[in-house]
């Protein structure tokens, strides 16, 4: 199953690394044809080059739309070299057989991440390039394809490795890549489409990713996992750059990813802040005159949780912050930049992970989301939404103070980041209570009232900080009991969306309790 390299096609949009892989290739007495940019790359390095033109006697035309449709090219690479039909159709045709192709494709994805206009776009979609990979690797068999820079290197070892021939095997793998390429290729076009045209729910949807990482396991040991980027590059954990640390995990990315989406809710031309992350949940938040200061009161809101939690931050890390961060075990710290100072003093723990960004993740960006169940798969729009004090109905009595709007919208950012049932307390600024994913909406409030209890014994306060708090509740209370325990943990004012059918029996609880409500008439269900 060895076949040698006689003639090789290499036509790439990313001429990266080709100079030296065709140089290797002329190396083994390869013969290289070309397309017009691609020709020209090789000729300029010295190398001799046949067009592709020359080939198929025809010009590139119609802007370089029609350059390799030809059968010249899709017999080269189509022909079964064991088939004797097939054999005499290439001798009677003039066609000379293809044993390697090298493709990267238009920059489709690129050219829509640019936000270029639809004209653009749709010139960018390569038709020549995904015909020819496909009809290699269907021909693996025979015929060798590489569809991405990166194997360059892989195909020139499996030739170093068998005498300038490559292996079935090795051909096999490349033929799955290449599949995968095109059909993330047109995933890619057919999403772009949907969005330009506006169709929310298309007949048929497409996803693919690229492997970032294989991981040691998932979630448990036990379940074999790894992690694909989408080509989006949006900053985040999958672009994130790691200075330090063990490679992560797949609860570690996970986790890193609600803190970091997280703490994006926080413009940092509004201050510091920070968000303590522990099992996708969030177990302290806080803004800070500081981010050393944001760290720590996010820190008090549950100092037993944030143990090997995630630290995200907005703004860039500085060494009075990673000072405080160092005094507890922390699993990964993920900031937009760090400073040098900041990288020394982690230096000294081995096992924190620093990871850098270029920026935060857009928190209004429409994007979707995706959830497996049984059979297929969910799709909704990423929950972007947003509230403001303008957005707010009073519908209580007293209305809320300035400061206690502010503490009402601050609870509410966080509580679109808690699983439901979410009730978040929050005091100046910093969450002081989260009670996070119970069935039941008065457990949630009860929990986050008895942590915060928790947390006023061991920093010795003579009364939690529930006392005097707003809090946000991600949905409706269904029935007065939810809301008057958090009347009872000391919260004075509340947010909420509003919309049950017992809203006036809520509201007539809230005034009797001294309480400010709003509604902001948006739920925030996160599962
Ligand atoms: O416009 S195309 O869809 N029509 C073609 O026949 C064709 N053949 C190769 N694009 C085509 N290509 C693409 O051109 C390749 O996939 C590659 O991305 C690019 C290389 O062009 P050049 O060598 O001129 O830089």
């Amino acid at each position: 199953d060895l076949v040698p390299l006689r003639r090789a096609l290499i036509s790439v949009s990313d001429k990266t690394g080709l100079v030296d892989l065709a140089q290797a290739l002329a190396a083994r007495g390869v013969e290289l044809l070309s397309t017009g940019g691609t020709a020209l790359a090789l000729r300029k390095a010295g190398l001799s080059v046949r067009d592709v033109a020359d080939v198929t006697g025809f010009p590139e035309m119609m802007d370089g739309r029609v350059k390799t449709l030809h059968p010249k090219v899709h017999g080269g690479l189509l022909a079964l070299r064991d088939d004797q039909e097939h054999l005499a159709a290439m001798e009677a045709h003039g066609i000379a057989p293809i044993d390697l192709l090298v493709v990267n494709l238009y920059p489709f994805e690129e050219t829509v991440a640019k936000g270029a206009a639809y004209a653009d776009c749709i010139e960018n979609i390569d038709i020549g390039g995904p015909a020819m990979i496909r009809a290699a690797a269907k021909n693996h068999a025979f015929v060798n394809v590489v569809t991405d820079v990166e194997d360059y290197h892989a195909l020139l070892a499996e030739l170093d490795a068998n005498d300038d021939q490559t292996t079935l095997a090795f051909r096999k793998k490349l033929a799955q890549i290449a599949y995968a390429r095109t059909a993330a290729y047109d995933a890619a076009v057919s999403t772009w489409m949907a969005a330009a045209i506006g169709e929310q729910t298309p007949r048929r949807r497409a996803f693919a990713g690229t492997l970032a990482q294989s991981l040691r396991y998932g979630e448990n040991p036990h379940q074999k996992a790894a992690f694909y980027v989408d080509g989006s590059n949006r900053p985040g954990v999958a672009t994130a750059t790691q200075h330090q640390g063990k490679e992560l995990s797949y609860n570690n990315i996970n986790d890193t990813d609600a803190a970091f989406e997280l703490v994006a809710e926080f413009d940092p031309a509004e201050g510091p802040a920070c968000a303590i992350i522990k099992h996708a949940n969030p177990c302290g938040v806080a803004r800070g005159a500081t981010l050393a200061e944001a760290y720590s009161r996010a820190f008090d809101c549950d100092r037993t949780s944030a143990f090997g939690g995630i630290v995200a931050l907005n703004q860039t890390l500085d060494a009075a912050t990673a000072e405080e961060i160092v005094k507890i075990f922390t699993e990964v710290v993920i900031a937009p930049g760090a400073d040098d100072a900041a990288k020394e003093i982690f230096a000294a723990k081995k096992n924190l992970r620093l990871l850098t960004t270029d920026g935060l993740p857009d928190a209004k960006a429409a994007l979707l989301a995706y959830r497996q169940v049984a059979g297929g798969f969910l799709v909704q729009d990423k929950d972007t939404g947003h509230v403001s004090a303008a957005d707010l109905k009073v519908v209580t009595r007293i209305a809320p103070t300035d400061a206690q709007i502010a503490d009402l919208l601050f609870a509410w950012n966080v509580a679109k980041h808690v699983k439901s049932n979410a009730i978040v307390y929050v005091r100046d600024g910093a969450t002081v209570g989260v009670g996070a994913g119970q069935m039941s909406r008065v457990d949630s409030a009860l929990i986050a009232a008895k942590k915060a209890e928790r947390m006023a014994e061991a920093l010795g306060l003579a009364e939690p900080l529930t006392k005097g708090s707003a809090v946000a509740s991600d949905a409706f209370f269904p029935f007065p009991d939810g809301l008057l325990e958090a009347a009872a943990a000391g919260a004075t004012c509340v947010i909420q969306p509003g919309g049950s059918m017992r809203d006036d029996e809520v509201i007539a609880a809230a005034d009797e309790a001294g309480l400010a409500m709003v509604f902001t008439g948006q739920r925030h269900f996160r599962h």
